[in-house]
């Protein structure tokens, strides 16, 4: 019996281990979000209370090790990612920022006391995290970033960070940022605590997509911290770089989510929906977006589980999770809008989720890199030439 959302049967591929991680996730989710989405989306609501419950769940910091994260391989990281943007980028967006950018940043770049001091209290959804790197004038293109930390004192005494960042997801709920900044020796990054002298946010109103998300503006005016502050390890654009990766990864898998709840959608609409004395779906135009549908969202499960299983295997390149993010985000708001006009004028209300995962996958196709940046990554990697400049 074929499983329409699971043509081919990827779940099959699975260990037992990832579909009971994937299984809880869902049920949580089932729960506690499902339900409330769209008033939260329409309301612009942040389900701050859901927090701690991600925690206990271990999806914070979920494929990271020690410091109270669960150590999970990086396939359920990505599966746990499936799962909660079939209901929500938002929601998916949260724990990619927590644990892929916030606490990837103080995990493999921090010092043992920020480790000590962070990581549990992130882990376990008691603290939030943001991730500051692009800035109002500097997206894409974040090796001219203006935000800017200058040593007083010959060198040894405390930073002073000026400048600002610009659409950061967690800004206003955050209790730590991550912050990069120039320096006399290249980009280094900063935790900033909130209340920190000088360490203002705004969050950003009006948004059209990722409604259930907190995103905005942060401003440092002559912020002092400690040398205690940088992060030690992090050198170099490639620093934080490096931390895009996971919270990519997280994403190509994210992004078969939200198709996979279109999908699901406007199969059950077709289904009820009579015109000309026949269910929609009988008609051979529906059916053939219906296919075209399953076609795409199986091959995004197969691609970002491959990617996934070349993580766990230690052997994944930048480019390929360019490739991944490209082909699933392109994938899914295709299926998106594809499954909104199967709903006709149904497609367009807040009560069915595809014009909800359509909006929220704008932002998707645009942050982490947009899709013009890992169409670039991807064609240097065929060709040795880097085309940005
Ligand atoms: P380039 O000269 O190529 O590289 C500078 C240094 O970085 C290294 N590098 C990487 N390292 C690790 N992973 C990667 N993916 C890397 N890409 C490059 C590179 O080897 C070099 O190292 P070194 O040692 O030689 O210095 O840098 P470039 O200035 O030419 O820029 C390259 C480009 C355009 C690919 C890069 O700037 C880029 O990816 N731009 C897009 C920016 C972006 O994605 N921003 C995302 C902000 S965070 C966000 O959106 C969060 S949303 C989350 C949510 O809500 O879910
Ligand atoms: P620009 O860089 O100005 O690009 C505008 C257009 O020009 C795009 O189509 C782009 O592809 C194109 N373009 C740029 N350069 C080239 C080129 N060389 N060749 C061809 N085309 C090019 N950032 C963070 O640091 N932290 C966060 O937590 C975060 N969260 C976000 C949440 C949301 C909801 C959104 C929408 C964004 C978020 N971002 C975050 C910012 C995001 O990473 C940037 O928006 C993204 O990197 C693109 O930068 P930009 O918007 O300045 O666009």
């Amino acid at each position: 019996m074929t499983d329409p959302l699971d043509l081919l049967d990827v779940a099959f591929l699975l260990g037992q281990d990832e579909r009971d991680i994937q299984r809880s996730v869902r049920d949580l989710l089932a729960d506690r979000a499902r339900p409330h989405i769209g008033r939260w989306f329409e309301q612009g609501h942040f389900p701050r209370d859901l927090v701690p419950e991600l925690g206990a769940l271990g999806l914070l910091g979920m494929h990271l090790e020690g410091y109270g994260c669960a150590g999970t391989s990086a396939t359920a990281y990505g599966l746990a990612c499936l799962e909660l943007e079939a209901v929500d980028s938002g929601l998916r967006s949260f724990v990619s920022v927590q644990g892929s950018l916030s606490m990837y940043s103080i995990h493999r770049y921090g010092s043992e006391e920020q480790k000590q001091q962070w990581l549990p209290r992130l882990a376990a959804g008691e603290a939030i995290g943001c991730f500051g790197l692009t800035e109002p004038d500097f997206g894409s293109d974040p090796a001219n970033m203006r935000t800017r930390a200058v040593r007083e004192g010959d060198g040894q005494g405390d930073w002073i960070l000026d400048g600002a960042k610009m659409w950061i997801t967690n800004g206003g709920v955050a209790d730590v940022a991550t912050v990069w900044a120039q320096t006399q020796d290249g980009i280094r990054g900063f935790l900033v605590p909130r209340g920190t002298p000088g360490f203002t946010t705004r969050d950003i109103e009006n948004k059209q997509s990722l409604r259930a998300s907190v995103t905005s503006e942060l401003a440092f005016d002559g912020v002092r911290l400690p040398d205690r502050a940088r992060l030690p390890h992090a050198r170099g654009l490639g620093a934080p770089l490096s931390c895009l990766n996971e919270a990519r990864f997280g994403i190509l898998f994210g992004a078969v989510g939200a198709a996979r709840d279109c999908l699901q959608s406007a199969l059950g609409y077709a289904d009820q929906r009579v015109q000309f004395g026949r269910p929609i779906s009988a008609f051979q135009l529906t059916q053939r977006k219906l296919a075209g549908m399953a076609l795409s969202l199986n091959t995004a499960m197969l691609l970002a589980l491959h990617l996934g299983r070349l993580k766990d295997a230690g052997r994944i390149r930048p480019e390929q999770i360019s490739a991944g993010k490209l082909n699933n985000v392109r994938a899914a708001i295709e299926i998106a809008r594809e499954c909104r006009t199967i709903l006709g004028a149904n497609g367009v209300s807040l009560e069915y989720p595809p014009i909800r995962h359509a909006n929220n996958l704008e932002s998707v196709l645009t942050y982490e890199g947009t899709e013009e940046i890992h169409t670039l990554v991807v064609g240097q990697a065929l060709t040795g030439r880097a085309a940005y400049r």
